[in-house]
């Protein structure tokens, strides 16, 4: 079953997938998505859920990154790597860069060299609608988002962080990779290899290990077009759910499901799966028939 990932160059979560998938060796096609909605292909995957990265295996199609590392632990074997079975020490860890680090490292990634990035990569007219998209990201958002000043400031708390944490270990968990280095490279990723900051570079320890994590880069990856990757949803049938799944009175109901932070669309569909840890959701499309969307419940809700 070939892994496919919707994603853009620019989006930090879907290089934290890249970096896994370069870790693991995994052979993966990759999909390049517009930079904001609409994502028409993706609608059609999907639902309603227009957040990225997304990443397809046939006709499942998987909604947010940590869910993602679940199948990517189990394809490559590597149990360090999911998030559904880490320690409830890194599942914090890893819950608290994402939802403060990742806003911190976006804002202070901004300036020159990004700028020049995106101006290269993208037409004007389609820059302003960035930014107007991701300024209505920001006001509709329930969570608040860091200024500038207090940005920098969670950066270098957490830096220092990560490297007291470096000194003792290779990693930031121990002396193998763990998700939680991955979900802590991403955004530092932005900030220096994007945004071209050099503060970073007063953090030795934390440099080695981003060059580490670099090194093992994007992997076996191959370019797909987005209706190859429509194809291969119309051809495969949804993987069968277990019986232990649909332990659930809502099973067989229609439900909404949306991110309760930001991005908040709705993706509906039958219920067909349910565990402490996630939904899955049965939709069809009028291209490509019936999927199966999967959702982690933290941070989501069912309405
Ligand atoms: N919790 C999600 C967060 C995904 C996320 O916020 N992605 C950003 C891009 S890196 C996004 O979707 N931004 C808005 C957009 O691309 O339209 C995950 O782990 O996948």
């Amino acid at each position: 079953m070939s892994i496919v990932l919707h994603h853009y160059p620019f989006s930090p979560y879907s290089e934290k997938l890249r970096a896994l998938l370069g870790y693991t060796g995994l052979a993966w096609h990759s999909v390049i998505t517009q930079e904001m909605p609409p994502r028409p292909l993706l609608e059609s995957l999907a639902g309603g859920y227009q957040r990225i990265p997304v990443v397809q295996l046939g006709a499942d199609i998987f909604c947010d990154s940590n869910l993602v590392a679940n199948e990517l632990a189990e394809l490559s074997n590597n149990p360090l790597l999911s998030h559904e079975r880490s320690t409830l020490e890194i599942k914090a860890f890893i819950r608290e860069v994402e939802a403060t680090v990742v806003f911190a490292g976006i804002f202070s990634a901004n300036g020159k060299a990004l700028r020049r990035k995106a101006m290269a990569s993208m037409s004007k007219l389609d820059l302003i609608r960035l930014l107007y998209d991701r300024f209505n990201l920001g006001r509709k958002a329930s969570v608040s988002l860091p200024g500038a000043k207090a940005s920098r400031k969670i950066l270098e708390a957490h830096l220092d962080n990560l490297e007291d944490r470096l000194l003792v270990n290779n990693f930031l968990f121990g002396s193998e990779l763990t998700l939680a280095d991955f979900a802590t490279y991403h955004p530092l990723w932005f900030v220096r290899d994007l945004g071209e900051k050099t503060f970073i570079q007063q953090y030795p320890r934390v440099n080695a290990w981003m060059d580490c994590i670099r090194e093992y880069g994007h992997g076996k990856m191959f370019e797909l077009a987005g209706d190859e990757a429509l194809h291969i949803a119309r051809d495969s049938e949804p993987r069968a759910i277990a019986d232990v799944y649909k332990d659930s009175p809502l099973i067989g109901k229609i439900v909404n499901v949306a991110p309760t932070d930001y991005r908040q669309t709705v993706t509906q569909g039958e219920l067909v799966g349910v565990t402490d840890y996630m939904w899955i959701l049965r939709r069809e499309d009028s291209m490509v028939g019936r999927l199966h969307v999967h959702f982690p419940r933290q941070d989501f809700k069912l309405a």
